[in-house]
């Protein structure tokens, strides 16, 4: 939980104001909260890792590869971890269905803080998602809450690329769902995924006809095409899609995924990537 002004930090760590100001601008690795009145307030996670970096470079690392260090460290195992997470998943989740806005913002930094976004997206992300799909199902809440939630996440899940480095060597990918599939969030992940490898990709979002598609196309500069459908009253119109793309374009490689894909593999066996990260990187190595 936040609790420490710049001032205690800087007494704790022996890093002044300053230096940390400009630590968070540079490197992103701790995105303190903000006061009522938008004074910056840290946790004891913040600290640790302030105090992670002082400690590498007395043996001589420098600040960014301290960082670095930091950034690829395993999650710690265990018990704490585990209750951290759900604690922050259901703190959100609540924060959310009461369309509290800033205390949704504090807590997903504090989860971007703390875990890799692999964790985030997995444990705490994706559950909350179909957490929230059950009780809209269930009629306990409404489709304007999960409008709210998902525009939240999805905001929030975009801005995430920002920091990943591109490789100019890889292939530009564009993802998009399949016409009539409005289930973005999923494809966002697989998205974030490949930028987080150094692909470009382009972010279509919900789906749309598959001839507009056709004809953007001829305008981006793309090797490979990724669609996604997580309804099956959508796989047909895809299969379509898939066609008449291929005939527009003989050169484009097209992928599929997605719950509905997924569902109906076999259907999909040309172009379904799969459903763990390392499949998706088998198929990708044939891009
Ligand atoms: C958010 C949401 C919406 C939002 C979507 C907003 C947005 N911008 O994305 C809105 C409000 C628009 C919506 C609308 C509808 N929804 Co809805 N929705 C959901 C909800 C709550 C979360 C979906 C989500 O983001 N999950 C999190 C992601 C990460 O999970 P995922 O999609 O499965 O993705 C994972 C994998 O599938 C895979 N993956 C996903 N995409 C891809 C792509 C590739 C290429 C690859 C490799 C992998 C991959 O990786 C992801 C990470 O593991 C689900 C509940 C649920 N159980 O999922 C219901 C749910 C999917 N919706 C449902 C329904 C029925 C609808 C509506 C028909 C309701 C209505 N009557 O209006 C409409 C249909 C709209 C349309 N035309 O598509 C039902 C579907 C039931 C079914 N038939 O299967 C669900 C299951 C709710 C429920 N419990 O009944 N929905």
């Amino acid at each position: 939980m936040p609790k420490y002004s710049i001032k205690t930090v800087a007494s704790l760590t022996g890093v002044n104001p300053t230096t940390i100001r400009a630590w968070e601008r540079r490197y992103q690795f701790i995105v303190p909260s903000r006061t009522e009145s938008g004074h910056r307030l840290y946790s004891d996670q913040d600290v640790e890792k302030i105090k992670w970096v002082v400690d590498k470079q007395k043996e001589g690392l420098t600040v960014s590869q301290a960082i670095q260090q930091l950034q690829q460290a395993p999650e710690p195992e265990g018990e704490p971890n585990r209750l951290y997470d759900e604690e922050l998943r259901m703190g959100l989740l609540d924060a959310l269905l009461s369309f509290d806005e800033r205390t949704a913002h504090d807590l997903i930094n504090q989860a971007f803080n703390t875990f890799s976004f692999e964790k985030v997206t997995k444990d705490i992300i994706g559950p909350l998602l179909m957490e929230i799909g059950a009780r809209w199902e269930d009629g306990s809440i409404t489709i304007a809450h999960e409008h709210f939630a998902t525009a939240f996440l999805r905001s929030r899940l975009s801005t995430l690329s920002l920091q990943m480095p591109l490789n100019p060597f890889l292939p530009r990918i564009t993802c998009v769902c399949a016409p009539g599939e409005m289930h973005e969030i999923g494809l966002l992940f697989v998205t974030l995924y490949l930028r987080q490898h150094g692909y470009d990709v382009i972010f279509l979002g919900a789906g749309f006809p598959k001839e507009d598609l056709s004809k953007a196309l001829h305008d981006i500069d793309t090797k490979c095409l990724i669609f996604a459908c997580t309804l099956s009253e959508h796989l047909s119109a895809l299969e379509e899609a898939i066609d008449y793309i291929g005939k527009d374009h003989p050169e484009l490689m097209i992928g599929t995924g997605g719950y509905a894909v997924s569902s109906e593999a076999s259907r999909f066996k040309d172009t379904f990537l799969g459903d763990t990260p390392e499949e998706w990187n088998e198929w990708l190595s044939t891009i």
